[in-house]
C-alpha cells in the first residue's frame, strides 16, 4: 500500500509520542529493527526551542484509558536534527516527523528545516496538543488551521499530515480547511481534554493541571469523528483513538480511514502494533471471501439484536 505516495508495508502507524523508538532500541537492541511494530514511525512532536515538559505527575489512569499531561518535552529543532534524527533514520520504516509551532513563523522554520532532510518521508503538523501553557490550539479553528497550512505548504515538498483535535466544534470543518490549504492527509484524533483530582487532597493530580484523555475510553468518539472527516475530505485520513485490537483497527478502516495508528495500547504492550497488524490481517482474510457470498440476514421481529452491555469488552 501507499500513503501520500510513500510506500508502506501495511496500514499501522504509531500515534505521535506514544512509542519511544530510541529508548526501545536501547532496551531491545537490533531485535526491534527485525520486528518493528509499526509500518511507519511518527516521532514525538518537536518544537523550535528545547522544552522540559510539564512538572510531574504527568499521567493518570482512567477507566479504560488515561490522561497525559506531558507538555511537549523535547530537545528542540537543533537537538532533534543532531541527536535523534540519525537514530530514527535507522528504523526499517518510513519516518514521519511531528512538529508544533507556537506561531506560524515557528512552524515555518520547523517545516523548512525538517523537510530538507532526506531521512524524513512526511511531516505531521501537530495543531492539536492540549497541554500547552498558552491554551491556544490552532487546530480548534478552521481558519487558523488553514493559515498555518498555507504558510508552510510552499516550504517543503514532503507530504503534510495535519493532526486534528477532537476538541473542536466541527472537526470535519477543520479537516476541510486543511485540505483546501494544501494538506496531503489528516490524522485524528489527538487527545480529549480531561481533568483528575488527587483523591487525598482534592487538588489537581496532574502537574500541568489538565491533560489529554486517550485509550479505549475515547474510541467511539474517535470512530465517529474519523467517519465524519472521511466523508468530508478526499485526502487520506489516518484514524486513531483507543485502537487496541485488529477488530478496532478494522472499524476505523470501515469508517473510511486509509491507515490507522496505535497509541495508548503501546504503553501496555510495546509490541501491540505488531499484534494488531496480525489480527487485522486475519480478519481481512476471513472477511474477503465471505463478503460476496454472505446471504442477506433473515429478519426476526422477535429479536431486537440488542445484548446486555459488557463493559471493558475489547
Ligand atoms: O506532549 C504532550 O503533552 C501531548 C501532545 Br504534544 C499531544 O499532541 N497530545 C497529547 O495528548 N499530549
Amino acid at each position: 500500500m501507499e500513503l501520500c505516495g510513500v510506500p508502506l508495508r501495511g496500514p499501522i502507524l504509531n500515534g505521535s509520542g506514544t512509542f519511544d523508538a530510541i529508548a526501545a532500541r536501547r532496551a531491545f537492541g537490533d531485535a526491534l529493527l527485525e520486528r518493528f511494530p509499526f509500518d511507519a514511525f511518527v516521532s514525538k512532536t518537536i518544537t523550535l526551542a528545547p522544552r522540559q515538559g510539564n512538572p510531574p505527575p504527568r499521567l493518570w489512569e482512567t477507566p479504560a484509558g488515561m490522561i497525559n499531561s506531558i507538555g511537549l518535552p523535547n530537545k528542540g529543532l537543533e537537538g532533534f536534527l543532531a541527536q535523534d534524527l540519525p537514530q530514527l533514520a535507522e528504523l526499517p520504516v518510513p519516518l514521519v516527523v511531528s512538529v508544533m509551532g507556537f506561531s506560524r513563523d515557528e512552524l515555518a522554520t520547523l517545516v523548512e528545516a525538517v523537510g530538507q532532510r532526506p531521512e524524513v518521508a512526511m511531516i505531521e503538523l501537530n495543531v492539536s496538543c492540549p497541554n500547552v501553557e498558552t491554551g491556544l490550539v490552532m487546530g480548534a479553528d478552521p481558519a487558523e488551521t488553514a493559515r498555518a497550512v498555507e504558510r508552510v505548504r510552499p516550504l517543503s515538498d514532503r507530504p503534510l499530515i495535519v493532526k486534528l483535535t477532537p476538541n473542536a466544534t466541527e472537526p470535519e470543518a477543520v479537516a476541510a480547511a486543511a485540505q483546501a490549504a494544501g494538506a496531503d492527509a489528516v490524522s485524528l484524533i489527538n487527545t480529549l481534554k480531561g481533568l483528575a483530582f488527587d483523591p487525598d487532597d482534592g487538588g489537581h493530580w496532574l502537574g500541568g493541571k489538565t491533560g489529554g484523555v486517550s485509550g479505549p475510553a475515547v474510541r467511539a468518539i474517535a470512530l465517529q469523528q474519523v467517519h465524519a472527516v472521511a466523508a468530508r475530505v478526499a485526502i487520506p485520513v489516518i484514524g486513531m483513538g483507543g485502537i487496541s485490537s485488529g477488530s478496532d483497527a478494522l472499524d476505523f478502516l470501515r469508517a473510511g480511514a486509509a491507515a490507522v495508528a496505535v497509541g495508548t495500547e503501546s504503553f501496555r504492550d510495546p509490541g501491540a502494533g505488531h499484534r494488531i497488524a496480525s489480527e487485522l490481517a486475519q480478519l481481512e482474510a476471513r472477511e474477503a471471501p465471505n463478503r460476496a457470498a454472505a446471504p442477506a440476514p433473515a429478519m426476526d421481529i422477535t429479536q431486537t439484536g440488542d445484548s446486555p452491555p459488557t463493559f471493558f469488552r475489547r
